[in-house]
């Protein structure tokens, strides 16, 4: 159907369209009423439209948590400001866009951090409304911008950033950038509101968004490239996958991977985490086709009423396999080929420096939950900045929300190891596990936490490695993550091990997870507190090492002792 006329018939027929699908026709290509809303001084907000609209530029609007009370009982508004998710696509950025990210984090937020994120990029807390212009237009000046970071279409495209094989991660960028920037929204809303362009006249006819249209897409939709045997982008959690396929180090094609996400709602069964289906090999040249064809059957078929129900896992599983990858094939004007054999590895990072076939030493420092910050000791943003004053390659954010400090020359590597270890980003002992560890933002900035995470994992990390020291595995890494929701931010129900916040101070306790993040974990325990927590990992840890085969993962332990049942058809077996 062209796409006119199905914006359209959204729009007029469908009376159970959800309010977002509303919103979005009405907003003239995402422009609401922005502008006005930024000249209002009488309040922090923006108007309730307007504040699913900004989502689509980057940005969403916040209050702290730890503060709401206090400010009520004084009769005063929310202390509201914006949390802002930048853009970069595979998340590599130059020494002197950094020093620009830098600037603004410490003129511009009130949070005067860095947060680098689950998806290999990073975001801004705290910002004042009256601030927003200003800061989007300083992320401009250094060629950053946050277009489509977040609302209802194709967002940040992670690839593995490993610069070590540079000539396959240069391969696998390429497409990364290109999926990327193909599918960025084509309206002038961004431009005008923020950077000041001139305004332009849209009339009903004009093809502002070829591949959207007025209604963008049912929901967020995510893209990840991974180069094999590296898994770090997690690639079966995301809506499309691309695979790397080599031959003699040389890229061919990717086998395509579709259908994953973690997002459900406790005690909602039609809500599941799910992993991506394989859908087989694809040639290189072919990867836009296929893209662009499931972003187009999703944009059809996906569920426009109920927003719990509109990511493609739910429309995959909706209309069936076979059905929709009929769909994509007919789209595309190409067949997939059968999936071609890789071997899917390791999720974490390799922390300390290793040196890539071009000669080249890369550094990847542990960043804990992904805060950029001067703690007391450890002044990690200073310690960033005094790196990208004197670094000549770049740097590489990475889905684990670490940093790696890529290209340095020998002559330079004992300079920046100086700096790095006078600033408290290296020399610390990074446990297997820690090195492992994911933990979402939550409070007290998300609106949607039910429980700590960032602020508390690292402690409660702690107390894990010690149950791990007492069995005599410390050496292990399990794959451990936890989200203060089911939102699943920092993808917990593809961990060995995965914390989902239930209220404060409490957690369900999901079990069985591969270490690849091949297969999804199950609830083993619900709502239950540190204390038990500990106690449930202290038994199972202990059966671990007395009955473990050799080499056996955690994850598959569990699953293979009865621990808990293995997820192998997420709608079947999640809660079943
Ligand atoms: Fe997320 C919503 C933070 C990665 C699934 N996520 C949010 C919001 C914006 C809360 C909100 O809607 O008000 C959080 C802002 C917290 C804050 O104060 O910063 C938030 N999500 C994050 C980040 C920053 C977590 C982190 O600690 O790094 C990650 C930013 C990624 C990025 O750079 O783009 C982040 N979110 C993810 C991931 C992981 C991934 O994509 O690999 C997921 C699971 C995968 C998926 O999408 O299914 C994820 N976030 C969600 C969902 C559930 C979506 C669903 O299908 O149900 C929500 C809620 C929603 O969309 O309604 C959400
Ligand atoms: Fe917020 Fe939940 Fe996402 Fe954590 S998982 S950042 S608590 S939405």
């Amino acid at each position: 159907m062209p796409l006119l006329e199905k914006d359209e018939a959204l729009a007029m027929s469908d009376q159970k369209l959800s309010v977002n699908e509303y919103l979005k026709t009405d907003s003239n290509y995402l422009r609401g009423t922005i502008e006005e809303g930024l000249d209002t001084s009488l309040t922090g907000s923006f108007s309730e439209g307007d504040q699913q609209l900004i989502k689509f530029h980057g940005f969403y609007q916040q209050d702290d948590r730890d503060l709401r009370n206090e400010r009520k009982e004084q009769k005063l508004e929310p202390l509201y400001s914006f949390m802002l998710r930048a853009r970069v696509a595979g998340g590599v950025c130059t020494p002197k866009q950094w020093l620009g990210v830098d600037k603004i984090a410490t003129n511009l937020t009130s949070s005067n951090s860095i947060r680098l994120t689950t998806r290999q990029t990073f975001q801004y807390h705290g910002i004042p409304k009256r601030n927003l212009k200003t800061l989007i237009q300083d992320l401009d000046k250094e060629a950053l911008d946050s277009i489509a970071a977040c609302g209802d279409v194709n967002r940040n495209v992670m690839c593995n950033p490993n610069p070590v094989e540079s000539r396959l991660h240069q391969q696998a960028f390429y497409w990364a950038k290109k999926l990327s920037d193909n599918y960025l929204p084509r309206t002038k809303a961004y431009a005008e509101i923020w950077l000041g362009d001139d305004k332009v006249a849209v009339s009903e006819g004009d093809e502002v968004e070829p591949v959207y249209g007025k209604t963008y897409l049912p929901r967020k939709f995510k893209m990840a490239v991974a180069v094999p045997p590296d898994n770090d982008v997690d690639v079966y959690t995301n809506d499309l996958g691309f695979v790397a396929v080599a031959e003699a180090g040389e890229l061919i094609g990717f086998n395509m991977v579709a259908g994953g996400g973690m997002g459900s709602t406790h005690g909602e069964v039609a809500t599941f985490p799910r992993l991506g289906d394989d859908f087989g090999f694809i040639q290189a040249q072919d990867c836009l086709k296929f893209a662009e064809a499931v972003l187009k059957v999703q944009r059809d078929w996906g569920n426009r009423s109920d927003r719990k129900q509109s990511r493609l896992k739910y429309t995959i599983v909706k209309h069936g396999f076979e059905a929709f990858k009929a769909e994509v094939e007919k789209r595309a004007g190409i067949k997939f080929e059968p999936k071609r054999d890789v071997v899917i590895g390791d999720r974490g990072d390799r922390y300390g420096w290793i040196k890539g076939v071009d000669d080249q030493w890369h550094l990847t420092l542990f960043i804990e939950g992904g805060r950029i910050k001067d703690l007391p000791g450890q002044p990690l943003q200073t310690g960033l900045r005094e790196i990208a004053l004197v670094h000549k390659g770049d740097f590489r954010m990475t889905s684990n929300q670490n940093i790696i400090i890529a290209g340095v020359a020998e002559a330079d590597k004992a300079q920046i190891e100086a700096i790095a270890r006078s600033h408290g980003l290296m020399g610390k002992l990074i446990s297997e596990t820690r090195g492992h560890s994911i933990a979402c933002v939550a409070l007290p900035t998300c609106a949607l936490a039910m429980a700590e995470a960032e602020r508390y994992f690292p402690d409660f990390l702690t107390k894990v490695e010690a149950l791990q020291e007492k069995h005599g595995f410390l050496d292990q890494g399990i794959v451990i993550r936890m989200t203060g929701c089911p939102n699943g931010c920092a993808r917990p129900f593809a961990a060995e091990i995965g914390l989902v916040g239930k209220a404060p101070g409490r957690y369900n306790l999901y079990l069985g997870a591969s270490f690849e993040g091949t297969r999804l974990n199950k609830l083993y325990r619900e709502n239950i507190q540190e204390a038990e927590i500990l106690s449930e990992l202290d038994a199972l840890f202990a059966r671990y090492v007395s009955e473990r085969e050799t080499d056996e993962t955690f994850g598959n332990f569990t699953v293979r002792v009865g621990v808990v049942k293995a997820v192998l058809d997420a709608a079947r077996d999640f809660h079943g």
